[in-house]
């Protein structure tokens, strides 16, 4: 069965299995400061398809997924083919990244009004969503409610916003009792032949969200990323400049990094990361 290359990301690739079904395959390539780096981080994409696996079989209740199944390989989703719509679902429980920037510019985040004195990575008195563009290489811009409407339409942007919320309010409530701050996410939804919403991409992966350590938390400054701090801090020590190419990583860097990512896995699935490599769909419940 050849399946033919259709598209690429950074980090991932997707390929048509057929009219109806796509694979999406993780590979372990990382970024950091927005670059790839040369070097990669064994397991990185089997954790990612693993974790967005288990998130899909929790959170089915809430919405239907693109979900079809994992591959023996633990790196490679079969998923229905879906229509996407062309808004990136963003929800933030906390104050960070361009949030913040917007907060502290203005008391507003995508025309969410907040309370004032808010200091950098506060928890939010509840999650909003912050829908945003899918700019095709710049970063994705953030949209009001009203210019994400004209995308999607009004009643569908409702339907979006509340799914999009429970979602979240979910994943991060099971995530803090293992230790984890989900402080925000971006979701990608789509529609299935019959006008369903079924949510596709990854979900709540540490590419797609930011995963704070919560025994370190403390508002007032920028968090430690729960996966990439050492990456990060290694980084900073070369001098690099933040443009390609990204420098190699050192195996230290390397195997702290892989542990970090096998202890998410593990602290949120509650499942022996060689486990799920023995059999991927330990993950599909
Ligand atoms: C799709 N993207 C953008 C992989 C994800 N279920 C689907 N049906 C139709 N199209 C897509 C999906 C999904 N998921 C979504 N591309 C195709 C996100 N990509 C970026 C690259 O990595």
């Amino acid at each position: 069965m050849p399946e033919t290359h259709i598209a690429s990301g950074k980090i991932r690739e997707v390929y048509s299995i057929d009219d109806e079904r796509l694979l999406l395959v993780a590979s372990d390539r990382i970024s950091t400061f927005d670059v790839v780096l040369p070097t990669e981080i064994p397991d990185k994409g089997r954790v990612l398809t693993g974790l967005s696996g288990y998130w899909f079989t929790v959170l089915a209740p809430i919405v239907p997924n693109h979900m079809l199944d994992i591959r023996d390989d633990g790196r490679s989703m079969e998923c229905r083919r879906l229509e996407m719509l062309p808004i990136e679902c963003v929800v933030r429980g906390y104050l960070a990244g361009s949030g913040w920037k917007d907060y502290r510019a203005s008391g507003e985040v995508c025309g969410h009004r907040l309370p004032g004195g808010l200091r950098e990575s506060n928890r939010l008195p509840e999650p909003i969503f912050t829908p945003a563009t899918k700019a095709q290489e710049a970063h994705d811009e953030n949209i009001t409610r009203e210019q994400a409407a004209e995308l999607v339409g009004g009643e569908r942007l409702r339907e979006v916003e509340e799914v999009s919320l429970r979602l979240y309010t979910a994943a991060a409530e099971h995530a803090l009792r293992a230790g984890i701050i989900i402080a925000d996410t971006k979701f990608e939804l789509g529609l299935d032949p019959d006008g369903n919403l079924v949510l596709g991409d990854e979900a709540l992966t540490p590419d797609s969200s930011r995963f704070w350590p919560a025994d370190s938390y403390e508002p007032g400054r920028a968090q430690d990323s729960f996966d990439k701090q050492y990456v990060r801090n290694y980084c900073e020590t070369t001098g690099w400049d933040k443009t390609e190419p990204g420098p190699e990583l050192p195996a230290h860097v390397v195997q702290v990094t892989r542990a970090k990512y096998h202890e998410a896995f593990e602290r949120l699935t509650t499942i022996p990361f060689p486990a799920y490599l023995d059999d991927p769909s330990t993950v599909l419940g």
